[in-house]
């Protein structure tokens, strides 16, 4: 018979319990998705891209695009890295395939505090 038989697995021989280390989880990043301002891109052209690609409704769409005609550039969604990018290179290749100039960008947002 062995002496040890009172220590389980999970226990040291000094029968001191093994606590297992907490995974490190880390929050992903989130970035911006911003649309930029031009003076040839039809404001119709825009409201319609924000309702498509970001699921707006007309009434937000609009406001956010006569927030951009006046800002210079704002905000359309707030997306992890892969998400952001793919949204603002569908946007890209949309404005061009209609010959227009519109840009959009992403952003990182500032990390907030745990
Ligand atoms: N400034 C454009 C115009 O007057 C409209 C516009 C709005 C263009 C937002 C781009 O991201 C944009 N027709």
């Amino acid at each position: 018979m062995s002496d040890k038989k009172n220590t389980t697995d999970w226990q040291h021989e000094s029968n001191s319990v093994v606590e297992e280390e907490r995974p490190k989880l880390k929050k992903p990043s989130l970035y911006k998705v911003v649309l930029l301002n031009d003076d040839y891109t039809p404001m119709e052209f825009v409201v319609e891209l924000l309702e498509l690609f970001f699921g707006l409704t007309r009434e937000n769409a609009t406001r956010i695009m006569l927030s951009i005609h006046t800002e210079g550039k704002g905000v359309c969604g707030i997306y992890t890295q892969d998400v952001a990018e793919t949204k603002a290179g569908i946007v890209n290749q949309y404005s061009r395939d209609h010959q227009h100039p519109l840009l959009c960008e992403i952003e990182p947002c500032n990390d907030e505090e745990e």
